[in-house]
């Protein structure tokens, strides 16, 4: 990738109060209890967000395609129609208690960049394409990151449509009846290139006061199923060894998961997010208990050995309690490392643009996790208050917001060959 860098460029900057109104405006949509979101996958919130996103892009003189997974792709044109266009994306759906940026940010400052060059009535070799990526938190239809896992080849589209929340509603249903399932096969449009800006989601840049976290790939992750069967039975009635309690065995199990995370530190973390028991009555024995397990480690020797580990204690457990115990891995995503001349590039925008900067290993699992398996791809990083995100507290400053941005107008404009 050859850059050309005129003194045009060294000035060029996004419209900061713009991005923020953006961003507020897209916060209005599927409003959480205190003050973040609730705009899950396919729900009716969702298709608003991704209604008021497309208005936006028409607006800025893009064209809008729909893959059948419901990926939007909006597109700028460029001067060289046979060039593979240059993507910036990320995700509009939330988590059930979200943030406003999480994901948002990245794919609003891509439509930033575009308003900006725009603005500047600058043109750009490549095709310039600012997606949303379907159900990147995985929060309602498991896994996380699913549809641009769908466009880059790890699952299939029959897969996917047959997912199902926890009312039994598939993700081919919900994405029909909020009329974003498109025609577009998946996968069949390529890109050049691929950034994502992102919040970092952690404490690392806001501590160190760093204003730009060069990704230099992510940590690899498992989620477990892990379910206990034993027998419900009167709270009152039933002596204590004559128990088959699957509600002790979870428990145990919460604990497993936490020591064998902190047998891997410092970088190894373990999550027990949802559990629930059955018949889940003050007085009845938990005759099952489901609960999921979420590991991740940058060294995926590690992240094996946490998942034996695991398997081992459960069993232990089941043993000792006289229940049984079973674990389905729900999915895997490796470590990953992006393309180094990407990242360079961001580093030099980063330090032509006058930011702090340094390198970062992604913590949280993003769609560029999955297209750098299908193009170069890098990722920035902005930093986010207290590091707290999947949290309605989730917060962070328009200039960092600014500052991430202008890194990716700098680095996608590189990349697009843009004429300044
Ligand atoms: O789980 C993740 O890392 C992402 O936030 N979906
Ligand atoms: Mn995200
Ligand atoms: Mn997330």
């Amino acid at each position: 990738m050859q850059m050309a860098q005129s003194t045009l460029g060294s000035v060029v900057r996004i419209n900061e109060s713009r991005l923020w109104h953006t961003l507020m405006e897209m916060a209005k949509v599927g409003p959480g209890v205190a003050g973040g979101n609730n705009r899950q996958a396919l729900t009716d919130e969702d298709g608003q967000g991704r209604a008021l996103f497309r208005r936006w892009c028409e607006e800025a003189g893009m064209s809008i395609s729909v893959d059948q997974v419901g990926n939007i792709f909006a597109t700028r044109t460029g001067t060289n129609p046979n060039a593979r266009a240059v993507c910036m994306g990320s995700h509009l759906d939330t988590q059930p208690v979200g943030g406003r940026f999480d994901g948002v940010l990245g794919v609003l400052a891509g439509l930033e960049v575009v308003r900006t060059l725009n603005d500047l009535a600058v043109e750009s070799e490549h095709p310039i394409v600012v997606t949303n990526w379907t159900n990147e938190e995985g929060s309602r239809f498991a896994p996380v990151m699913m549809a641009s896992g769908v466009y880059a080849g790890v699952h299939s589209v029959d897969w996917a449509y047959a997912r199902q929340d926890k009312q039994g509603r598939t993700f081919g249903a919900e994405l029909e009846r909020i009329g974003w399932k498109g025609d577009e096969p998946v996968g069949t449009r390529k890109f050049d290139a691929y950034v994502e800006l992102h919040i970092e989601q952690g404490p690392i840049l806001e501590a160190e006061g760093i204003d730009i976290g060069v990704v230099t790939g992510g940590q690899g992750l498992t989620w477990l199923q892990v379910t206990f069967t034993g027998r419900s039975a009167h709270a009152g009635s039933t002596p204590m060894g004559k128990r088959r309690n699957a509600g002790l065995a979870a428990a145990r199990a919460v604990e497993l998961v936490q020591t064998v995370a902190m047998h891997h530190q410092p970088d190894a973390v373990g999550t027990v997010g949802r559990l629930e028991l059955r018949p889940n009555s003050t007085n009845s024995v938990p005759g099952s208990a489901e609960l999921t397990v979420d590991i991740r480690s940058p060294d995926a020797a590690v992240l094996q050995d946490m998942e034996t580990r695991i398997r081992e204690g459960v069993a232990l457990i089941a043993l000792e309690l006289g229940v049984s115990g079973d674990v389905q891995r729900l999915q895997h995503a490796a470590p990953v490392a992006f393309d180094a001349g990407c990242v360079e590039l961001v580093r030099d925008q980063a330090r032509s643009l006058g930011y702090s900067f340094r390198d970062i290993v992604s913590g949280a699992g993003h769609d560029a996790y999955w297209l750098a398996r299908v193009a170069p791809t890098a990722m920035i990083m902005c930093p986010c208050v207290d590091g707290i995100s999947h949290n309605e507290a989730e917060n962070i400053s328009p200039q960092w917001a600014a500052a991430g941005t202008n890194v990716l107008l700098h680095t996608v404009a590189r990349l697009a060959k843009a004429s300044f």
